[in-house]
């Protein structure tokens, strides 16, 4: 839990303390947040669910868990299906141009026996980009989203996840939305960092504009080792309503795909969990469904020719651009010329560019504000 402080005790002001304050007070206020004055110039991913209802448009995401061969993926309380083992099983899917995730008070997968009489679980999904997004630079992730009334004890999210090997120690940007709040009168939503499996959430407070059960849009940036920052567009006004910024800790330094998923948490979850939200024994088909508009994942200017986003540009990127060649039309699929193609002009451009490096993050912090605090802390 976030900002629980010890009652009662002295403030034992360390070193380490004060170079802490500097560094928020330097960030938040003298520069306006690491975060800030950069232009997200580049869509490097972009899913509108276009296409007629049915089964996800392409192989740009990817639904369930299909490295884990368990076949019983519980999140919560909600069992999520991977196609390869439950073929029939309902998925995220398109529904009028969004994507849908539907959560099911029965779970059939769930099996009765004299041990366990009685079903507990519930049926959500899940889906993820296929495309991972390297620490190597800055990132804007967006998604409009629409959550019609739901019961209390249910969890929708947007967020990103990877996790290090072989450790598996996750990092995580997340938004979740969790119906205990976002339908009550606090209004809340969850944001949360997790870096090699440490969590670090806060609770936001939206402003009066904001309801779920409309379409929201929401961006959060990442810049690895400099900020998090969440943001909220005011569907009134259009301004972009910073929810949140972090720029201390806890910052996610994985490579993390997109995701986006329904569910519902157990009672280890205190604030999002709901006692009253119970199992169906058996199919009374009691449903709620979660939408996504789009998605969309911006850059600064990026290394030229660098197709891969890996902070170098080299033989790899030549192999994104063959892999994609006269299909693809995204900097990610090899169109790195901008011209909405790709094919022999974005050889050129890796060519011309060929052995090209991006600044390590770390670098650039140390160049500024953390550069800076190290020599006050030496003092
Ligand atoms: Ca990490
Ligand atoms: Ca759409
Ligand atoms: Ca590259
Ligand atoms: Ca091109």
């Amino acid at each position: 839990m976030p900002c629980q402080g010890h009652k009662g005790e002295p403030m034992n002001r360390s070193p380490i303390f004060v170079v802490v304050v500097l560094a928020w007070g330097l960030a938040g206020q003298v520069f306006a947040g690491p975060c800030d004055g950069i232009d997200f110039d580049t869509v490097i991913f972009r899913e509108d669910f276009t296409g007629p209802d049915g089964s996800l448009p392409d192989s740009d995401w990817v639904i369930g868990h299909p490295e884990d061969t368990s076949g019983w993926h519980l999140q919560g309380r909600t069992f999520f299906p991977t196609p390869s083992q439950h073929p029939t099983a309902p998925f995220p899917h398109l529904q009028d141009n969004a994507c849908v995730i539907t959560h099911y008070n029965y779970n059939p997968y769930e099996k009765i026996t004299p041990e366990h009489p009685k079903k507990e679980t519930f049926l959500g999904g899940e889906l993820h980009t296929d495309l991972k997004f390297e620490p190597t630079q800055c990132y804007r992730f967006e998604a409009r989203v629409r959550w019609p009334q739901a019961p209390r004890g249910l969890v929708t999210s947007f967020f990103t996840y990877g996790y290090d090997e072989p450790n598996k120690d996750s990092d995580e940007i997340d938004f979740e939305y969790l119906s205990n709040e976002v339908f009550d009168l606090s209004r809340q939503v969850l944001t949360n960092t997790w870096d090699d499996s440490q969590q670090k959430p806060v609770q936001v407070v939206m402003p009066d504009a904001f309801d779920l059960t409309e379409w929201q849009t929401f961006r959060f940036y990442w810049c690895p080792d400099t900020c998090v920052k969440w943001t909220w567009i005011d569907p009134g006004t259009g301004n972009e309503v910073t929810l949140r910024m972090e720029d201390i800790s806890h910052f996610p330094d994985e490579a993390m795909s997109l995701y986006f998923n329904f569910w519902a948490a157990d009672a280890l979850w205190e604030k999002a969990y709901d006692a009253n939200l119970e199992a169906d024994q058996e199919d009374n088909e009691v449903k709620y469904e979660y939408f996504i508009d789009y998605a969309e994942v911006r850059i600064p200017e990026p290394l030229p020719g660098d197709a891969n986003l890996d902070g170098t540009t080299n033989a790899l990127d030549y192999v994104v651009v063959s892999n994609h060649y006269n299909i693809g039309s995204t900097w990610t699929e090899g169109d790195v010329n901008g011209d909405g193609a790709v094919n022999a002009l974005d050889y050129v451009v890796i060519s011309n560019n060929y052995g090209a490096h991006a600044p390590e993050p770390a670098t650039l912090a140390l160049l500024g504000l953390g550069g800076l605090l190290l020599g006050r802390n030496r003092r």
